[in-house]
């Protein structure tokens, strides 16, 4: 399952030119409608498995995916969340776009950032404290029936209204693992990852300074990556050779597809491991230090349910030997057992019977 990564900001904020920016291709941007709605699938940019697959000329190869979603709320004006919670709650993370860009606003000044990001978050906050309300009235109702409720559910909800109610993200709720799957299937809004784009003018004297929304945005965990949109959307549409050039004239490193992968992926604390031979060449996301036998499932219940071992070599290590033969041979190839914590880059053969 790929990973997806919701574009949510304030109406003109930039969403559909960040989420052009990050699906674009010389053929334009690459996405599918469904209600309204746009999703566009992404490869995960990585060089490691490029010269895997180069090592091993394989049949298939296999990028991991991210999927993306520019969610356009109906009507336009207001961003209350509230039509568009049941489709949030898909997503993984939320990408919040805020313009930085200069426009001006309906009070005469340039919008203002930090005000965007106070009140997307608020909004987040607001739809989850309704569904908080809600189930805990309709739990009442139930013992007033005679129905008996989870009193591990009720103070769990409590826990989190107190939470909400004084204006904290149920993200920075510090739940038990038990008392987090008691709420999981609520999927609430803010409890999940959130990276911010400022969506910058490409000029520095047209851009609002996205600093200070940035240092709010660190105080609540949050990320922050800062791009021009049309100019990012512009570049993904070039071939790979014209790119290169590009980014360097604008003095870029990477374009913002890659640099905002990678911080969705730090942010989420996923990883990647690699499965490698000559059938394919594939990456794999899972979260960091996982078990082996968690990595297994990944693949196949069947290799997760009779899992027996995995063989593992670092990336590096492989692509310097040269074939995983010799791996076993200078001892670089390691036998680990299920509770195997697994490490971005690893590359792993599982051992399995069923
Ligand atoms: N000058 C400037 N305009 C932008 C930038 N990003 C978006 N816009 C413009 O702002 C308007 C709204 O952008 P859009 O991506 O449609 O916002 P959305 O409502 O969040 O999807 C469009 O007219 C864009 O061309 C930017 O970085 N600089
Ligand atoms: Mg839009």
């Amino acid at each position: 399952m790929a990973l997806e990564l919701y574009l949510i900001g304030t109406p003109g904020c930039g969403k559909t030119a960040v989420f052009d920016a990050l699906t674009g291709t010389p053929e334009g941007p690459h996405f599918t409608r469904r209600g309204g709605h746009r999703f566009g699938v992404v490869k995960v940019p990585d060089p490691r498995l490029e010269r895997l697959r180069d090592l091993y000329a394989p049949r298939k190869f296999t990028p991991a995916e991210v999927t993306f979603a520019d969610v356009s709320p109906p009507g336009g004006e207001a961003i209350r969340f509230g039509d568009l919670t049941p489709l949030l709650a898909n997503a993984d993370a939320f990408v919040l776009v805020l313009q930085a860009f200069g426009e001006i606003g309906r009070d005469g000044r340039p919008v203002d950032p930090a005000a965007q990001l106070e009140s997307v978050l608020l909004e987040l906050a607001v739809s989850d404290l309704e569904k908080v309300e809600r189930r805990l009235e309709r739990i009442a109702q139930e013992r007033q029936r005679g129905q008996r409720a989870s009193e591990a559910e009720v103070r769990t909800l409590e826990r989190c209204r107190e939470a909400l109610e004084a204006n904290r993200a149920l993200r920075e709720v510090d739940l038990s693992p038990e008392d987090d799957k008691r709420i999981r299937s609520f999927q609430f809004l803010s409890r999940k990852p959130i990276l911010v784009v400022a969506n910058t003018a490409e000029s520095a004297e047209a851009t609002v300074d996205p600093g200070p929304a940035e240092a709010l945005a660190r105080k609540h965990g949050i990320r922050g990556l800062r791009f021009c949109a049309p100019l990012e959307a512009e570049i993904a549409r070039l071939d790979a050779d014209a790119q290169v050039e590009f980014l360097r004239d604008y003095g870029l490193e990477e374009p913002a597809r890659v640099r905002l992968i990678q911080a969705a992926y730090a942010s989420l604390r996923l990883v990647s491991f690699f499965t490698v031979g000559d059938d394919e060449v594939r990456a794999w996301t899972i979260e960091t230090r996982a078990p082996a036998r968690t990595a297994a499932g990944k693949i196949h219940s069947d290799i997760e349910r009779g899992f027996i071992r995995a063989e593992t070599v670092a990336w590096d290590a492989l692509l310097e030997a040269g074939a995983w033969s010799r791996c076993r041979e200078r001892g670089t190839l390691r036998i680990e057992g299920a509770d195997y914590p697994v490490r971005d880059g690893d590359v792993i053969n599982f051992r399995f019977s069923v």
